[in-house]
């Protein structure tokens, strides 16, 4: 008997690819089927010019690896790249095996961890797009069935064909559903957000497993998932933060990012990933103690293109001080422009991190501002930008009093009268 939890994994090394990149490409691959709760009995790595049409991988090789793992029977093979649907139905047809790519590994994970409304609506959108382009694999057994039965007439071929049709208008009219409800839920957030306009927002970012919960937990006492698992995050957690000298900030952790996320899900996640477009300050937090650490800085960097956050000024957190050796620590840490260095389980530095974070935010210092009765659109951009202490209303213009932080202060610069430290 197979057993439906255990998977081999397969990757291919295309000709312009390390091997080595590979192996840590399988190496993730193995963590994501680890979370998604399959067990791993064997990881295959073939070297070829390009993809096989049919099967991906090569046929033989596929052959060799099913039966160097047989004594375990493993039901499924994991594919380390996107499958077409053709190559997903002549691999489970010709091998008797579920075959499974990593855009579906990743999408299961989201499935089991997605908790609220959004989430799971996000979750069941993405699921949604993925599937449209492969109903044939559903189908193609009616064809296959009706077509014997009926000596393969063109009429009894097409019943999989017809199915598929009608399926995809389900599925289509479901994905605008989904859509319709998202919009509500993002609608209910816009409100939430412009309430707090003021306040400063802070948004820890990172490749998963990375330490943000775990840092987020120690500035806030939220009590965030914390695991040593890819995507133990999925939701965004939203925290005041009260700073030494009496300001507050508001603090995200969000999910964690990976390389190669699927298209799907960065697409459906752009509202979860709306706290990070919105933040002042990013806190890019890099495991250190990971070889990978360079990759996965380059990747979370494609990601912030993705959803248009690339811009937003950033902190590199150098996160698991405690877990490297320190010859290698500043190895690592010498070939970085002002790195910050903690530990999230430790707590070290955390008390500087906090510090700069203060320091980058509320530089902030009071002002009399003068500004002429037809710039009412630069008032109004004061009063959201701004604590206002005192509004005068004069001939010559409005006159005000203001707490302006730095990075504000360019808007107003020209209508200043006079300023003092607070
Ligand atoms: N040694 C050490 N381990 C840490 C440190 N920070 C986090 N960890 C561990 O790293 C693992 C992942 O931590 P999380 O806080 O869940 O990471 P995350 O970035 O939130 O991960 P996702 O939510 O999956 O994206 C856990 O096992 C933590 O205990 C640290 O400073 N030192
Ligand atoms: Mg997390």
């Amino acid at each position: 008997m197979l057993d439906n939890n255990k998977a081999i994994l397969i990757g291919v090394c295309l000709n312009k690819i390390e091997f080595s990149k590979k192996e840590n490409c399988l190496k993730e691959l193995a963590r994501l089927t680890d979370t998604a709760g399959l067990e791993v009995v064997g990881q295959f790595i073939q070297n070829r010019q390009r993809p096989d049409a049919a099967f991906y991988a090569g046929k033989g090789f596929l052959e060799k690896v099913i039966n160097e793992t047989g004594s375990e029977f493993p039901g499924v093979l994991i594919f380390d790249n996107e499958l077409s649907a053709s190559q997903n139905r002549n691999i489970e047809k010709e091998f008797e095996l579920e075959a499974i790519d990593r855009t579906e590994v990743i999408l299961n994970i989201f499935h089991e961890h997605a908790r609220s409304r959004e989430a799971q609506l996000q979750v069941r959108l993405a699921e949604l797009q993925y599937q449209l382009p492969r109903l044939k694999k559903l189908w193609s057994h009616l064809d296959r069935e009706k077509g014997r039965a009926a000596g393969m007439s063109g009429a009894a071929r097409g019943m999989g064909e017809k199915q598929i049709e009608v399926d995809r208008r389900i599925i289509r009219h479901e994905i605008s559903q989904v859509k319709k409800e998202l919009v509500k839920v993002d609608r209910q957030k816009e409100i939430q957000r412009n309430q707090r306009d003021k306040i400063k927002k802070v948004c820890l970012i990172g490749y998963t497993n990375a330490g943000k919960s775990t840092l987020f937990n120690r500035l806030t006492d939220a009590g965030v998932l914390v695991e040593d698992k890819l995507f133990a995050t999925l939701e965004t957690t939203t925290r005041k933060l009260k700073l030494s000298k009496g300001r507050d900030l508001i603090l995200s952790d969000t999910v964690g990012f990976i390389s190669d996320l699927p298209h799907h899900l960065i697409a459906s996640f752009r509202a979860t990933l709306q706290d990070v477009r919105d933040a002042d300050l990013l806190l890019h937090i890099i495991d250190i103690s990971d070889d990978n650490f360079e990759n996965y800085i380059e990747e979370v960097n494609k990601v912030l293109v993705q959803i248009d956050a690339e811009k937003i000024p950033q902190f590199m957190v150098l996160n698991k001080l405690d877990k490297v050796d320190p010859i290698i620590l500043k190895e690592r840490v010498n070939s970085r422009k002002k790195p910050i260095l903690v530990s999230a389980k430790s707590g070290e530095n955390i008390a500087g991190l906090l510090d700069l974070i203060d320091d980058k935010l509320h530089n902030a210092k009071k002002y009399k501002l003068l500004i002429p009765h037809t710039e009412q659109k630069t008032v109004n951009n004061l009063h959201k930008l701004a604590d206002i202490e005192n509004v005068d209303y004069l001939e010559n213009g409005v006159s005000i009093i203001a707490v302006i932080n730095r990075e504000d202060l360019s808007h107003f610069v020209k209508y200043v009268v006079s300023s003092e430290n607070i």
